[in-house]
């Protein structure tokens, strides 16, 4: 595959010589610095990148033409050249025109946080949707950046062009071959997303439970994945070492059969494209009956994390309600407190605590082991007591719905009058949702 996102890639050579900036600017800071850096620099270690140096400058008017001030650009500029430094990252969003005056002023190339994730997910996507979705993602994210000088297409061109970026009618003619890759790209997308949804939709009629793990990137999850499946998905102290979702059976006590899924970690600042283009893939998340929020409760950050996932989960139009009322078909969210065996024995017993006033919050370690079984019981409770048992009746005519009912949960007792089917059922309250919403028009009122 020739995606741009494979391009970009190779264009921050593995090794090559990496200055972190974190800008905190006026009136966004965030709870720690020391943190936020740790995190920018790992992400560049993600994709090989060898950090040099890392600095953290105080913004208090955010520039519209370089975001920083002129005697940060200027330092910037001085420890570039002293460290012989390759590539500038600024831990933060850059405009088209701020990455542009940046790297004339440093003479640095230059990439803001959202680039950088996206290279990590043009490296990491394995399936096939996947590294279509980074693809469109990135396309995205570019066409809004023709006005730099060093543009992607430009250097297939063989022109580096680092003064002066292309003309106008050269931005026309690339924004137009951006669209138009972009528009393939769409096709071949809903091509592969029909499959899949083929085959989801073989999957949903299996009446197994689906239980989604999600969280932070770096919480923990796949290595909870494998402990509950004996499953090899890669875990890594990496960030976003696992990209495309992974699913796999599980046994929990008093359930058969449950579906356990690993997705794509989460991370604060997640460009929108991204959250947008792994909708599709997060529908598993979405369509989950239980969604185990996994946090490395050792980090410094565990709150801020915490609240990032929370927002992305809500964009992705998942979220606890706290009404309990519209919302048959939202997952039922148990955060887990994880890496519990890296906290010291004060911290453990007031979390503890913490945990024992709340219903919905397990402590483990997915390394060590402590904490699972009780989990999985915990687990398997909550989707017991979500079953939820009704009684009404069906035409006769709706063979379907009966199907559906038998495949999706338990028939208690079902009787046919000749016109009606009496029915009395019972049902995940996230399948009576979905019940619902396909059959819903056939129940009979009496
Ligand atoms: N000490 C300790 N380390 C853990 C625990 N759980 C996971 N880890 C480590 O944390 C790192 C990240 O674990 P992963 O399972 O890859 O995390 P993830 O949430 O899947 O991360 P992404 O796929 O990047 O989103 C690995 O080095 C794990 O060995 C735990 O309970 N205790
Ligand atoms: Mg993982």
């Amino acid at each position: 595959m020739s995606g741009f996102g494979r391009e970009d890639a190779d264009e921050f050579a593995r090794g090559a010589r990496a200055l972190v900036v974190f800008p905190e600017i006026a009136g966004k800071q965030v709870a720690s610095v020391e943190a936020r850096i740790a995190e920018a620099e790992g992400l560049a270690l993600a994709i090989g990148l060898y950090v040099v140096e890392s600095k953290y400058f105080r913004v208090r008017n955010p520039r519209a033409s370089t975001l920083l001030g002129g005697g940060q650009v200027d330092e910037i500029k001085a420890i570039g050249e002293a460290l012989d430094i390759d590539l500038l990252i600024i831990d933060g969003g850059l405009s088209a025109i701020q990455q542009r005056n940046l790297e004339e002023k440093t003479g640095l190339k230059t990439i803001d946080r959202t680039g950088l994730i996206l290279e990590i997910f043009g490296e990491r996507a394995n399936t096939a949707e996947g590294r279509l979705q980074v693809e469109l993602a990135h396309l995205d994210y570019q066409a809004g950046r023709l006005v730099r000088s060093w543009t992607h297409l430009e250097r297939q061109r063989g022109g580096f062009g680092f003064l002066g970026g292309p003309g106008e009618t050269q931005i026309e003619a690339d924004r137009r071959l951006i669209r138009d890759r972009m528009a393939r790209l769409r096709r071949e997308l809903s091509e592969v997303k029909r499959t899949r949804g083929l085959h989801r939709e073989r999957r949903q009629k299996a009446p197994w439970p689906v239980i989604a793990l999600v969280g932070y990137t770096n919480a923990g999850k796949s290595t909870l994945f494998n402990r509950l499946t004996l499953g090899d998905v890669v875990a890594e102290d990496m960030l976003f070492a696992t990209l495309d979702p992974t699913m796999r059976e599980v046994t929990l006590p008093g359930i058969e059969k449950a579906i356990l899924s690993d997705t794509v970690g989460f991370v604060s600042d997640l460009p929108t494209q991204l959250v947008a283009a792994f909708r599709a893939t997060l529908e598993e998340v979405i369509s989950a009956d239980i969604i185990l929020h996994v946090r490395d409760i050792s980090h410094g950050s565990s709150d801020e994390q915490r609240d990032d996932v929370v927002q992305i989960l809500q964009e992705l139009g998942v979220g606890n309600d706290p009404e309990g009322e519209g919302g048959e078909d939202t997952p039922l969210m148990i955060e887990v407190w994880n890496k519990i065996d890296r906290v010291s024995p004060e911290i453990k017993e007031s979390l503890s605590h913490l945990a024992s006033r709340r219903g919905d919050v397990r402590i483990i370690s997915a390394q060590t082991g402590e904490g699972v079984p009780e989990l999985l019981t915990f687990v398997s409770k909550a989707i017991i007591a979500s079953n939820e048992e009704r009684q009404f009746s069906l035409p006769v005519t709706a063979g379907a719905a009966l199907a559906w009912l038998h495949q999706k949960g338990h028939v208690i007792n079902s009787s046919d009058n000749g016109t009606e089917i009496q029915i009395q059922a019972s049902l995940t309250a996230q399948s009576w949702g979905q019940f619902d919403k396909r059959f819903g028009s056939l129940i009979g009122h009496d």
